[in-house]
């Protein structure tokens, strides 16, 4: 009986632990920055610029993305190939098709290759046709608040 105890601490130790890896590996890649309208024309056919979007590794391991994927808010997914990896702290940035980040109010979803959703952007609204983009500040602020987003100078890949 005596050992009954210890025994029970370990276990809720080692599920504790678990739930932690569990959180800590899913909050490790954010979406950090999305430029839905650069300096020139995106939409197809004259298209003079491409938009878009930067992933932020705030962990201090590299993590594989092969089958993860970005869903925009037409429900429309790009899938990261296999063998695609995000350094330990450090950038990744994806060019999208054009028309395939919306200007107005939109919202990506990342999700793991097991179907998880690993993180979501707020509603980002980007009208002007300039080097403005909407960013996590600092980068990799993720407390689910619109606030962790600033629209600033955009910072490709840095
Ligand atoms: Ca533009
Ligand atoms: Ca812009
Ligand atoms: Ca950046």
């Amino acid at each position: 009986m005596r050992f009954s105890g210890s025994t029970n601490f370990s276990w809720l130790c080692a599920i504790a632990m678990a739930f932690f890896s569990l959180s800590a590996a899913q909050g490790a890649v954010v979406i950090n920055e999305v430029e839905s309208n650069p300096a020139g024309e995106e939409s197809a056919f004259k298209a003079t610029a491409t938009a878009w979007l930067e992933l932020y590794n705030t962990d201090d391991k590299d993590v594989d993305l092969s089958g993860w994927s970005i869903k925009n808010s037409e429900g429309r997914s790009i899938t990261f190939p296999q063998g695609t990896v995000i350094r330990a702290i450090d950038y990744y940035v994806q060019d999208v098709r054009p028309g395939w980040l919306a200007q107005d109010d939109e919202v990506l979803v990342l999700i793991d290759a097991g179907g998880a959703e690993v993180d979501r952007t707020a509603a980002l609204r980007d009208e002007d046709d300039n080097e403005m983009a909407w960013t996590r500040d600092p980068d990799g602020r993720d407390t689910d608040s619109t606030d962790d987003w600033k629209y600033l100078a955009s910072s490709r890949g840095f």
